[in-house]
């Protein structure tokens, strides 16, 4: 503006992209046969829950339909549902676990 102390100056901060990876949900679903005891232990299991959590999580799949397990990077989702989906199928119980991205 030309009025004296004032130069201006126009300062630029540069904010380099940090690369985060996608993360991935893991799902659990509703069915009418797989016994409540076998979820809850399977939550324990695979995903390190308490009791008490697990215990919850399955209460709002049976009540819900579906419920988030957690959310985890790409291949930690992957081998989750790997596992749960393998052990379900050697007890003969018919549940599902699927991923989705966040
Ligand atoms: N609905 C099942 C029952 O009444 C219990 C159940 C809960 C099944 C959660 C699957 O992901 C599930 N025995």
């Amino acid at each position: 503006t030309g009025n004296p102390g004032n130069d201006e100056t126009v300062i630029t901060k540069t904010r380099p992209k940090t690369q985060r990876p996608p993360m991935y949900k893991v799902l659990l679903l509703n069915d009418d046969y797989t016994p409540m005891e076998f979820v809850v232990h399977i939550l324990e299991r695979f995903f390190g829950l308490t009791h008490a959590q697990a215990f919850e999580i399955m209460l709002t799949v049976h009540k819900k339909g579906l419920a988030v397990v957690g959310v985890f990077s790409f291949e930690v989702a992957e081998t989750k549902v790997a596992q749960v989906m393998d052990f379900a199928r050697r007890h003969q119980h018919p549940l599902q676990c699927t991923m989705e991205k966040d």
